[in-house]
């Protein structure tokens, strides 16, 4: 059975909606919009985009191409994420190429592609200030996280400052760019933000849920959430699933999107594409943020309570389980793990790997692992 996709996202040119407008409308509402008119002098949408609309690929590979970024995989699924890859913009483009032009060959039914390669959360204003891509819309300025992140300083911190993570943990600011058929898992953003979502070229379908249905899509633990909405759910393990109602739309190029605090969303690219998108917080949507930090604090808390007496610094332990959750849930399930009785040499591995956002997984679930046999061997 389909999906019961009953309401559209509306669609307003930005120039004729006054900020206040934008505010009672869709800030105050909690409601998603569409947003055309407001990317008309956008360096990005000149350099980045060739005559036919396509992406200028050459153009990344020459300008940006030793940066390194993220890459997810999306036909490989990592608890509730796709797999991340690291490689250079450089390497990245080169397989985008060879799969557009296995796309374009007469073999093109024999192309493979279920590993389809999405780059994202590039963190491209930090890693190239002088070049400006593009302005914040007007109506996404009143931005609390990125304006207090581009002030906080990570040099006064050492303890939780590692040079190479601080490109990663600097802003909430990205690029997105994929062939057509990648795509974003379900998922509500990161502190449960708002997010705006540009369209440099070309086309993105997006599939919402409103905050009040949020429980059909998680199992009847609310631990579990859908993955993937066009997979065979299974009715057993989510209920409530064929109940959900969709809102659906279509973000055409030159369109930017609001995505507002607590709604689920999945992404489709339809095209070649490339956006730049923020998450941001402000006075409308605090209330989000800080209710789901304070449930995931507590959460941490009882997960660890049993541990309190062994611990030489209980609320620290806290509050780095929460910075790591929150950046990732599926992080979650190392909590449950008695890995968790860290010693003081690796709680350090572990302070200082989560603060990047998806590549460290790996490092947190080794320096655990590590602290780990470290115990057993005491
Ligand atoms: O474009 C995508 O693939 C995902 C974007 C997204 O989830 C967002 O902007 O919140
Ligand atoms: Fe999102």
């Amino acid at each position: 059975m389909g999906l019961k996709i009953e309401r559209r996202v509306e669609r307003v040119n930005g120039k004729d909606l006054s900020y206040t407008q934008f505010v009672e409308q869709y800030l105050v509402q909690n409601q998603p919009v569409i947003l055309t008119g407001l990317m008309e002098d956008w360096r990005a949408c000149k350099d980045w985009i060739l005559e036919d609309g396509k992406p200028n690929l050459q153009f990344f590979s020459t300008h940006f191409g030793n940066s390194k970024v993220q890459v997810a995989d999306c036909g490989a699924r990592e608890c509730m994420e796709q797999k991340r890859l690291e490689m250079s913009v450089s390497e990245f483009i080169e397989k985008w190429v060879q799969l557009s032009s296995s796309r374009e060959s007469i073999c093109s039914e024999v192309s493979d592609d279920k590993s389809l390669l999405y780059l994202k959360d590039w963190h491209f204003v930090k890693e190239y200030p002088e070049y400006c891509a593009y302005r914040t819309p007007f109506f996404f300025c009143d931005d609390w996280l990125n304006m207090y992140l581009d002030k906080y300083d990570m040099h006064t911190d050492p303890d939780s400052y590692q040079k190479k993570n601080e490109i990663s943990c600097s802003d909430y600011r990205f690029v997105y760019m994929g062939p057509k058929g990648t795509w974003t898992p379900l998922h509500a953003d990161v502190f449960r933000s708002y997010s705006w979502s540009a369209n440099v070229c070309g086309k993105k379908q997006w599939f919402f849920l409103s905050p009040s249905q949020h429980h059909l899509v998680f199992d009847r633990y609310m631990t579990n959430a859908v993955y993937d909405i066009f997979e065979d759910v299974s009715e057993t393990k989510f209920p409530g699933f064929k109940e959900a109602i969709w809102w659906e739309c279509t973000q055409e190029q030159n369109e930017i999107i609001f995505v507002p605090s607590g709604w689920y969303h999945q992404v489709h690219n339809q095209e070649d594409t490339i956006s730049i998108n923020h998450n941001w917080f402000n006075a409308y949507n605090l209330s989000w943020v800080w209710d789901i930090l304070l449930t995931d604090y507590k959460q941490a808390r009882d997960l660890l309570e049993d541990i309190k007496e062994i611990c030489d610094d209980f609320e620290g332990l806290c509050q780095r389980n929460l910075a790591a959750n929150t950046v990732s849930p599926s992080w979650k399930i190392w909590q449950k793990s008695p890995l968790l009785v860290i010693s003081n040499s690796s709680t350090y591995s572990f302070q200082s790997s989560i603060y990047t956002k998806y590549s460290s997984k790996d490092e947190i679930c080794w320096s655990m692992y590590a602290s780990c046999l470290l115990i057993e061997a005491q």
